[in-house]
């Protein structure tokens, strides 16, 4: 079984957002376009509580529970959804991985899930690469899911210029295979 893992499609990671990436919204398209692909779509959402940790350190107020910057990009396609996890939401411990925060220790819920599917390739996609894309896509491959990312429907924040390409190096280092939505259908047959 295969599944696509949306990773934080969400309006402040877009332009205009609290927290835009360049370009977040051109993901939007594609990923509607795969979803159709998919026998089982589950998305990640950013979703932290007012006062998160990460604000007064690395990252400016985002995603904040309840408010229209942590709702997905109005244009994208929720409508097939399987199930939404949501994450960041310890006040004290962010989270990149849409599979655990960044101390390892709070499960979202979401490798259990996929298991309990029957899955055991997942395709990987959405907001940032650099961060939650690639977190997401390691923690796949750590907990021995076959992973692809989806590398046009991904776009990094380049807090430091090449971080994007960096992180795409060290999850094809990790074993991820990086892919472009063209060729999902190829590696979809010869699951
Ligand atoms: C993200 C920074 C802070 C992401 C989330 O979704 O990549 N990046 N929170
Ligand atoms: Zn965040």
């Amino acid at each position: 079984m295969d599944a696509l893992v949306l990773v934080d499609i969400q309006n402040d990671f877009c332009p205009g957002g609290a927290l835009a990436v360049a370009g977040g919204d051109e993901v939007v398209p594609v990923a509607n376009e795969l979803q159709k692909q998919f026998d089982l779509v589950v998305a990640t959402k950013d979703w932290h509580p007012p006062g998160h940790a990460s604000f007064e350190t690395l990252w400016p107020p985002h995603c904040v529970q309840g408010t229209p910057g942590a709702e997905f990009h109005p244009a994208l396609d929720t409508s097939r959804l399987a199930h939404v996890f949501l994450k960041g939401t310890d006040p004290a411990v962010d989270s990149y991985s849409g599979f655990f925060d960044n101390e390892h220790k709070l499960s979202t819920g979401l490798g259990d899930y996929l298991r309990a599917q029957g899955v055991t390739r997942v395709f990987v996609c959405g907001l940032a690469t650099d961060y939650c894309v690639k977190f997401t896509a390691l923690d796949a491959l750590r907990l021995g899911f076959e992973t692809y990312v989806v590398t046009d429907a991904c776009r990094g924040v380049e807090v430091n210029a090449g971080d994007t390409a960096r992180a795409l190096g060290e999850m094809r280092v990790a074993g991820a295979h990086l892919t472009e939505s063209r060729q999902v259908a190829e590696a979809l047959k010869q699951g």
